[in-house]
């Protein structure tokens, strides 16, 4: 079975590799110190010799989707009530994030995937324990993510995503091809569906809403062959999904013991893919932490 739970933990100043590191983990930390083929430096690579840069592919086995977080990046602690503001509007692109929370990890992984870590800098916000300076200097919605950039803040992760994506540089995370781009709009529209199921069978005492929305997944996963993500090739999509599929994976085996990869082989590929992005990997905390987390939040209600 595929299973999401590789268990990157990140505490909140540095990302540790958790006491439950799998041979896959292993694995991948191996790879990333031998190979340490930066996203940057493939985007330099693309623009002077694309043929070179198929071959680093090649010789490093890795693809430019999952090759950014060969940088293990330190993460700063996260600002609480007490904490001061950062310089807000000094030039600086700020992403306004929680370290727990999935919509601010798409945008952190896109990021991460672009290769972006020295020109948007982390600000991981407790929210918990919120400073007021937040809502009152930063983000009037008050939610996490926001992205401080040019003089503005702005919010909500499916547009910060496409924001990233085509205002700053670093491999394109969106198809060209038309028949994709809508595919891709569509899956966009679903995540929020996708969600709500899932929560209302998390928060009930059955797996049919969840089934039906994986079964989606799984339909979805099957549409374009060129590869084993949802347009084919890594997008903006798989990284909308995966902070999601993070939580909900381990969650529903543990709790409702509901695999959630059982006669679902593109899910299971899936997943196995996206176990190998190291951009992801970077953002990921431990699987036990998040179950914790949605037993808190959704199981108390019962
Ligand atoms: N639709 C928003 C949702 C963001 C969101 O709900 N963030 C949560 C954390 S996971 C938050 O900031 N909650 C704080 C609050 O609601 O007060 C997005 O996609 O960015």
């Amino acid at each position: 079975m595929a299973t999401l739970n590789v268990g990157y933990g990140s505490g909140s100043s540095r990302l540790t590799s958790s006491p439950s590191l799998s041979p896959t983990n292993l694995s991948l930390s191996t790879k990333t110190l031998r190979f340490p083929f930066s996203l940057r430096f493939q985007a330099i690579l693309s623009s002077h010799s694309p043929f070179l840069l198929s071959v680093c592919r090649h010789r490093a086995t890795i693809s430019a989707t999952m090759a950014t977080g060969s940088v293990q990046e330190v993460l700063p602690p996260a600002l609480d009530s007490t904490s001061d503001p950062p310089p807000i509007f000094d030039g600086t692109t700020r992403l306004y994030i929680s370290y727990t929370c999935p919509y601010a990890q798409r945008v952190w992984v896109t990021r991460n995937c672009k290769g972006l870590q020295e020109k948007i800098k982390l600000v991981p916000i407790d929210l918990q324990n919120r400073p007021a300076w937040y809502k009152e200097k930063v983000y009037p919605a008050n939610k996490v993510p926001s992205l401080e950039h040019n003089n503005e803040v702005k919010g909500e992760s499916l547009d910060l995503i496409k924001y990233i994506d085509s205002h700053f540089e670093g491999p394109s995370l969106f198809p060209e091809d038309p028949a994709k781009k809508e595919f891709a709009e569509d899956l966009f529209s679903y995540t929020d569906s996708f969600n709500r199921a899932v929560i209302t069978s998390i928060k009930g005492d059955g797996v049919n809403e969840a089934g039906a929305a994986f079964d989606y997944i799984e339909t979805a996963l099957s549409k374009f062959d060129d590869g084993p993500f949802f347009l084919g090739q890594f997008s903006l999509v798989d990284i909308a999904y995966a902070p999601f599929i993070e939580r909900f994976q381990p969650f529903l085996l543990d709790v409702r013991k509901y695999d959630i990869t059982s006669d679902r082989p593109k899910l299971a590929a899936w997943i196995e893919e996206m176990n190998k992005n190291e951009a992801f990997n970077q953002t990921r905390r431990d699987p036990k932490e998040l179950v914790e987390i949605y037993k808190k939040r959704f199981m108390a209600q019962l």
